[in-house]
C-alpha cells in the first residue's frame, strides 16, 4: 500500500496504519499506549464514581442527538440517518440531549463513556486531530455552574498526570513522555476567546495551541443552542480545554434550559425543532433543571498524555477521515 503522508507543525509523519500492517516495534508501542489507556480510563471513572456521579451506559440510535451546528470547529460531510421500525433515527453525535435530560429528571451527576459518530470532511484526516469515530467521556451536574465544572475538571487532569506519573511510569517512560509530561499547577489559565481572536484572529487555536505550556481554558465561544448565552451581553457562559501543542480535549458550558430560549436559538441558527421534540416538551413544562457539564474526547486526552503524533495512534482500530480499513 503507498503510504500517505500527513504533516504537522512537528514534520512530516506517516498516517496510522491498520493493525495487520503494523511491525513488531509498532505493536508493541501500542500496547504502551494501550496500557495509558487502562489507566487513564480506571482513574477517570474512579474519580467520577468517588464524587458521586451515576455511570450511564451509550445509546447509538436515537431521533434527537447534537446537531453540531452552528460551531465553528465542526465539519461534518454526512450525517448518519436511518430509518429502524419506521422512524427516522440517528446515530449518536454526542450524547448532549440525552445528559441534559437524564440529570433533570433522573440522577443529578452522571456520567457516559459514549462512541460519537462524525463524519467528518475527508481533508480533516490531515489534521492528526480528528476521527470519524471516536469515544467521548461526557458527563452533567444538575445545578452546577462553571466555575464547578472548570474546577472539577482542573481535579481530575491534575490528579490524572500525578497518577499516572506515579502508576504508568515505565509506560511513559518507554513512550518517551515521562520527563516532559508535568503536573499542572491550579487553577489553569482561562482566557477569554475575544481576547484570543484579538490577539491571533479569528483562527486563534492553532496559534494559542503553540503558545501555551500548560492546558488553559478557553471561554465565551458561539456555538450549539444547547450552551447559555446571555443575551443581554452576548455572552456565552461555555469553556473549551487547550493542551499544549494539540488542542481542544474537552468542551462543555452551562446549559440553556428555558423552552423560549431554546426556541429562539433554533430558529435563529436553523436547527430543525422537530428533531428535539422531547427537549422542547420537556423545557416548555418546566422539567429541564439548570446544569452544566462536559465531554472529554478520550482520545485525544491519551494522544497528548503519550505524545502520539496522530489521534488514530491510540485507536486499535483507526477512525481516520476518509480512510476505511476492514475493522
Ligand atoms: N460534550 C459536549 C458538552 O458537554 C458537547 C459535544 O460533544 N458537542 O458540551
Amino acid at each position: 500500500m503507498q503510504k500517505e503522508k500527513i504533516r504537522l507543525e512537528s514534520g512530516e509523519i506517516d498516517l496510522p496504519k491498520p493493525l495487520e500492517q503494523l511491525s513488531k516495534n509498532e505493536i508493541e508501542r501500542k500496547m504502551y499506549i494501550a496500557k495509558v489507556m487502562t489507566k487513564t480510563l480506571s482513574y477517570l471513572t474512579q474519580s467520577f464514581i468517588e464524587n458521586g456521579f451515576e455511570w450511564l451506559l451509550p445509546v447509538v440510535f436515537s431521533k434527537s442527538t447534537d446537531p453540531l451546528w452552528p460551531d465553528p470547529g465542526a465539519s461534518i460531510e454526512k450525517r448518519i440517518e436511518t430509518e429502524v421500525y419506521g422512524e427516522t433515527v440517528r446515530t449518536t453525535l454526542s450524547m448532549i440531549v440525552h445528559k441534559i435530560v437524564a440529570s433533570s429528571l433522573v440522577m443529578p451527576k452522571l456520567f457516559i463513556l459514549s462512541p460519537n459518530v462524525r463524519i467528518e470532511k475527508r481533508d480533516r484526516r490531515f489534521t492528526g486531530w480528528h476521527l470519524y469515530e471516536f469515544t467521548q467521556l461526557d458527563f452533567e451536574i444538575r445545578g452546577a455552574n462553571s466555575s464547578n465544572v472548570m474546577s472539577f475538571v482542573d481535579s481530575i487532569i491534575k490528579g490524572l498526570i500525578f497518577y499516572l506519573k506515579k502508576n504508568a511510569k515505565e509506560e511513559l517512560e518507554y513512550l518517551n513522555v515521562y520527563n516532559s509530561l508535568s503536573v499542572p499547577e491550579l487553577p489553569l489559565k482561562v482566557y477569554d476567546r475575544i481576547w484570543l481572536e484579538e490577539k491571533y484572529g479569528r483562527d486563534w487555536e492553532p496559534f494559542f495551541k503553540d503558545d501555551i505550556n500548560e492546558p488553559a481554558w478557553v471561554t465565551n465561544i458561539p456555538r450549539e443552542f444547547y450552551d447559555y448565552e446571555d443575551f443581554s451581553t452576548g455572552r456565552w457562559d461555555n469553556y473549551d480545554l487547550i493542551v499544549p501543542k494539540y488542542g481542544e480535549i474537552l468542551s462543555g458550558a452551562r446549559r440553556e434550559w428555558e423552552y423560549d430560549k431554546l426556541v429562539r436559538k433554533m430558529e435563529r441558527d436553523g436547527v430543525r425543532k422537530e428533531n428535539y421534540l422531547l427537549l422542547l416538551k420537556l423545557a416548555r413544562e418546566g422539567k429541564i433543571k439548570p446544569s452544566a457539564g462536559a465531554g472529554i474526547g478520550v482520545e485525544r486526552l491519551v494522544c497528548w498524555i503519550t505524545g502520539s503524533k496522530h489521534v488514530g495512534e491510540v485507536q486499535l482500530f483507526p477512525k481516520i477521515p476518509g480512510t476505511i480499513y476492514d475493522l
